[in-house]
């Protein structure tokens, strides 16, 4: 059985919690928190969450272990069968990641950890929010589905750093970016909330995000 391991405010531990729930994979969760502790640099090459621990070992890195999981439980694909069209749901994801999150990312310190992000940081943060932005408003199709008319990887991730991108942008901008540049994506998160798994990592992570802020 895959022990799925990190905590459940993470967009990236939920990235694999929804693809495993999405594909009915049977899993245990295991809370666990990013250090540099020996312990876990055992169990995760970098300290870091998500990871998980399987029959054959332990795998990190959370696109590599969607693909992973793709790959050994092909019912119920999260991918299109046509070679191009996989291909533009990975260039979502990519685009997602790569020039949306990992930008929004550098806000999170004083979003959610009370600390403090410098001017600087926060303008240039901005500019390639918004240059990530614009790039995926020309890649999204929202019909209504991201990559087109299927449900597929890429509305699990989208619908993941969405979240953490306009809760970022909201506190430090005063402004929600992912709306001010994708204008129909208020109705596709509603539509994403109706399947049963999304409203499962929602409600997990809406009760661990208000123990983390009650702590
Ligand atoms: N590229 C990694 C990102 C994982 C990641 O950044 N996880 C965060 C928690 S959301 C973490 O462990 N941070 C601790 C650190 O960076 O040392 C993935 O897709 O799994």
């Amino acid at each position: 059985m895959i022990n799925l391991c990190g905590v459940d405010i993470s967009n990236y531990y939920n990235k694999v919690k929804l693809i495993l729930l999405e594909k009915d994979i049977p899993f245990t969760e295991e809370n666990v928190l990013p250090s540099q502790d020996e312990a876990l640099l055992k169990r995760s090459p970098l300290g870091k969450i998500p990871f998980i621990e399987t029959e054959r070992g332990n795998l990190s890195e959370s696109q590599v272990i969607l693909e992973y999981l793709e790959e050994i439980y092909p019912q119920k694909p999260l991918y299109p069968a046509d070679s191009f069209e996989r291909a533009k749901c990975r260039e979502l994801i990519q685009h997602l990641e790569l020039n949306v999150e990992l930008h929004a990312r550098r806000l999170y310190k004083e979003v959610f950890f009370g600390g403090t992000v410098s001017d600087e940081t926060k303008a240039e943060a901005k500019d390639r929010l918004e240059i990530g932005l614009k790039g995926l408003a020309r890649l999204a199709k929202f019909s209504p589905y991201i990559a087109g008319d299927t449900y597929t990887a890429a509305d699990c991730v989208a619908w993941l750093h969405f979240f953490m991108v306009t809760l970022a942008s909201q506190k430090i901008y005063g402004v929600d970016m992912v709306a001010a540049h994708l204008p129909d994506v208020a109705s596709y998160m509603q539509l994403l909330e109706t399947r049963p798994a999304v409203q499962k990592v929602a409600a997990d992570r809406g009760a661990a995000i208000t123990a983390f802020f009650n702590k």
